[in-house]
């Protein structure tokens, strides 16, 4: 059984490469949901297996820069994952490392100009464009740290009618963010230093995600080695003057953000002993998928194969 798991995840692999999405990586099942805190610390994810964290070296950078750049211009590392039902949600938590703060803007809107981070979800794969559907079909989600007074710090882009935010507040997007020292400010930062902040979120996704709620929506449901259609993309900014200079993420082209072909996969692995445990109650349907496991040295199996 545990052979035909791993040759299920390493056909899919062959089978996404063969498609035309752009890069393939893997997440792990979170043990149990409910020791996940989203707080923006990461020492409730201490059970990853280090070699699922996603660091510059295996991340891109699109607008043309040098890649990857000094540890103290930009420095990341992201876990991503999911969690099977009844909590059945994805889960990501981001550490920069970066030598200037740049968050300029007030409008959630333009949020992608600042130092953020982008999440373009089409999970099951229905969306190549994806702003002619006003983002019912794929969503391209943002977060930043320190909004303005009375603004979210999470979106959804370019769609007009604001209807369509509600899957980014509570319960269907938590987010949680921190930063070090905590009182950094842009342009305050003193010259040779470093700040430190942090992005993590739980969120359920849609694979048709109304504008208007949940009524009309219906709900991703995870499940081991399903091929995700997830694309992070992190925006580095520097200064007042100049917007957005760097944006490294997991697709190697542009253009992730209006259409699902330029992005990234990401395969569901799963851990053994898990759970779909959550304390949260998103009043949602959902489907109970049989929490078939494999052992957590399938990753290393599967990693071997794409080696070779
Ligand atoms: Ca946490
Ligand atoms: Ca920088
Ligand atoms: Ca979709
Ligand atoms: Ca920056």
């Amino acid at each position: 059984m545990r052979k035909l798991f791993i040759a299920a995840a390493v056909g899919a692999f062959m089978v996404s490469a063969a498609s035309a999405h752009q890069q393939t990586y893997f997440m792990p099942q979170v043990p149990n949901p409910a020791n996940m805190v989203i707080d923006g610390n990461d020492d409730d994810w201490g059970w990853i297996d280090p070699a699922f964290g996603i660091t510059p070296d295996l991340m891109f950078e699109i607008l043309g820069n040098p890649w990857p750049p000094p540890k103290d211009d930009f420095d990341v590392i992201l876990y991503v994952a999911w969690s099977s039902a009844p909590d059945n949600a994805l889960y990501y938590f981001a550490r920069v490392t970066d030598d200037s703060l740049g968050l300029f803007v007030e409008n959630p809107q333009e949020y992608w100009n600042d130092d953020s981070l982008e999440i373009i979800i089409d999970a099951d794969h229905t969306s190549e464009n994806f702003n002619e559907t006003e983002m019912t079909s794929g969503q391209q989600y943002g977060v930043r740290i320190k909004p303005a007074a009375g603004q979210q710090d999470t979106w959804i882009y370019n769609v007009p009618q604001e209807s369509i935010l509600w899957s980014t507040r509570e319960p269907f997007m938590t987010f949680s963010w921190t930063l070090d020292p905590p009182d950094a400010e842009p342009m305050q930062q003193p010259a040779g230093t470093t700040v430190t902040y942090t992005y993590e979120v739980r969120q359920a996704i849609y694979d048709f995600h109304d504008k208007n709620g949940t009524a009309g929506s219906t709900r991703h449901n995870f499940a081991p080695d399903q091929v995700i259609g997830l694309t992070f993309q992190f925006d580095e900014r520097e200064n007042a003057e100049v917007g957005r200079e760097m944006q490294p993420g997991t697709t190697p082209v542009d253009g992730a953000f209006q259409d699902n072909s330029n992005g990234s996969d990401f395969i569901a692995v799963p851990t053994e002993g898990a759970v779909g445990t959550s304390v949260v109650d998103d009043n949602v349907d959902v489907f109970v998928e049989d929490p078939s496991a494999v052992e957590a040295a399938s990753w290393g199996r599967i990693k071997s194969q794409m080696a070779r």
